[in-house]
């Protein structure tokens, strides 16, 4: 299998977490969100990251690939059977794609994707935006928080996942969890094997990083 984009991407280390957790065999093509790089384009029309092959099956979407990888490599589950913890996974996955990275992503891309990655100018209002944003996720993510094992309760799962890997994005622009719950929780995900496989596999490492 082969996925393609960067892994300070939180839906990009979020594929390549599923992946290692499950055990399967991958690797990493390294480009950015725009790349003519045919193949990457034939498996992600609208140029964004990541995108995903596995033999002739092409797809984009961190969550979409997720989806398709649970139902075709069932070991070692990621996803609950239970169709109201499904839900729930979802709800993390949902709540992290589009509401903690839409604020999170503001500083990600305006201080570091953009000038260190892009080379072109950040806007500093957007990201200023962003962590004004931002405290609402944080407290969410510590109002659900348990006090031991993982977001769904006893089974390491997609939501634990997806939230951690924003997490880790943030901790690109010097972000690190910071309320109570939440800082164990993000230390025992980070404790994981999985966790560390891909953390190595990250060129660039903040002082602080998972
Ligand atoms: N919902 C998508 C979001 C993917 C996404 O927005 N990726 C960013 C990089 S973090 C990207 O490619 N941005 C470029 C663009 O929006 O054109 C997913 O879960 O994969």
């Amino acid at each position: 299998m082969q996925v393609f984009g960067g892994l300070p991407s939180p839906y990009v280390r979020k594929v390549a977490l599923v992946l290692e957790e499950k055990g399967l065999p991958w690797n990493l093509k390294l480009l950015s969100p725009g790349s003519e790089d045919a193949e990457f384009r034939l498996a992600s029309p609208f140029g964004k990251i990541p995108a995903f092959i596995d033999d002739d099956y092409r797809l984009a979407d961190s969550t979409a690939i997720v989806t398709y990888i649970e139902a075709q490599y069932p070991e070692k589950p990621m996803l609950p059977a239970d169709p109201r913890m499904r839900g729930r996974a979802m709800w993390f996955d949902e709540f992290t794609d589009t509401i903690f990275c839409a604020s999170g992503l503001k500083i990600m891309f305006n201080r570091v994707v953009a000038p260190k990655f892009l080379k072109i100018p950040g806007n500093e209002d957007i990201a200023l935006e962003g962590e004004r944003e931002l405290p609402r996720s944080l407290d969410y993510v510590e109002s659900v928080v348990p006090e031991s094992g993982w977001l769904l309760g006893e089974d390491f799962t997609l939501a634990d996942i997806s939230v951690a890997s924003m997490f880790r994005t943030l901790a690109y622009v010097g972000i690190t969890p910071s309320q109570p719950k939440t800082v164990a929780w993000y230390a025992r995900v980070c404790e994981r094997p999985a966790w560390q496989v891909v953390a190595e596999m990250e060129a660039y490492r903040p002082a602080k990083a998972g």
